[in-house]
């Protein structure tokens, strides 16, 4: 037992997020990026790569939740999912809940964010346990550029633009996302934060309006990523978030949430006034 060990996710070199560990579980250095997993000790295991908070055990939910349901109840049938990145497993432990889903793939470029998740985050981890769930250790623009399957939604689960996700970040990549959507597809990705990410957030949002006739962006509240507010943003062929939402479906659900609910789908796109203008 460390007396004082603190891991810190310091931003812009000007402000950080500090949480207070008990014992290193896992650290490693990859092709791609550092993996540590830590327990801390208010907010259980938590991951970390280039020492950026990926999630902790006690809010992951709230990310898993709100990158994965939302286009559950506006899309009326998603029978396939791809997931690039979120080699934690989580986003795929929530695909898997839902019924529907009659195939899964996951591409993430990182083995050793993947097997030591299964090891040292089974919260999470157990998501690529789900009979559909296919894991490939894959770049997923490369995957992306050369697939021929078609899929109703992909879920792009990265890290910020840094490091091995930059690539995620530009016009060739959902141009070949689009390409592999169903007519009716839906994308939906990571889309930083609110205050401290805006050149992040604008153009992930113009790279969207670029590729996809509807777009949005909501918002959700964590504790774990810089300042605890933060964003996705969808990209759509057909339908739109708010006015296609199935309200009466997920009332009718036995889905148990964390987070989510008929109330927060409706009011996560209410945008403050200056995140609003970033977008106009
Ligand atoms: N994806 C990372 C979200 C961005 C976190 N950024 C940060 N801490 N600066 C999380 C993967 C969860 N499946």
């Amino acid at each position: 037992m460390h007396s004082n060990l603190w891991v810190e996710e310091i931003h812009n070199q000007t402000f950080g997020t500090k949480f207070k560990v008990n014992q290193v579980l896992f650290s490693g250095q990859s092709e791609f990026q550092a993996v540590d997993i830590v327990q801390t000790v208010d907010f259980g295991r938590m991951l970390l790569n280039d020492g950026l908070v990926m999630l902790t055990e006690r809010d992951e939910m709230i990310y898993h939740e709100m990158m994965t349901h939302l286009a559950f109840f506006v899309h009326p049938e998603i029978k396939s999912v791809l997931i690039v990145g979120g080699g934690d497993g989580g986003t795929a432990r929530e695909v898997g809940r839902h019924k529907s889903v009659e195939r899964m793939i996951n591409v993430e470029i990182d083995e050793m964010v993947v097997t030591a998740c299964r090891e040292h985050l089974p919260q999470t981890g157990r998501g690529f346990d789900h009979p559909h769930c296919e894991v490939k250790i894959q770049d997923g623009v490369k995957y992306m550029a050369e697939t021929k399957e078609k899929f109703d939604l992909i879920l792009i689960d990265s890290t910020d633009p840094i490091g091995p996700a930059a690539p995620l970040f530009s016009v060739e990549f959902y141009q070949n996302v689009n390409r592999c959507l169903n007519d009716d597809g839906i994308v939906v990705a990571q889309g930083e934060g609110v205050f401290l990410y805006e050149e992040e957030q604008k153009s992930l949002n113009s790279i969207l309006k670029t590729c996809f006739p509807k777009t949005g962006i909501y918002n959700f509240s964590n504790i774990s990523y810089p300042t605890g507010r933060w964003s996705f943003q969808y990209g759509s062929k057909k339908y739109d978030f708010q006015e296609d939402f199935d309200e009466q479906r997920l009332l009718a659900s036995d889905l148990d949430f964390y987070y989510y609910n008929e109330k927060i789908h409706r009011g996560c796109f209410a945008l403050p006034e200056f995140q609003r203008k970033r977008f106009s």
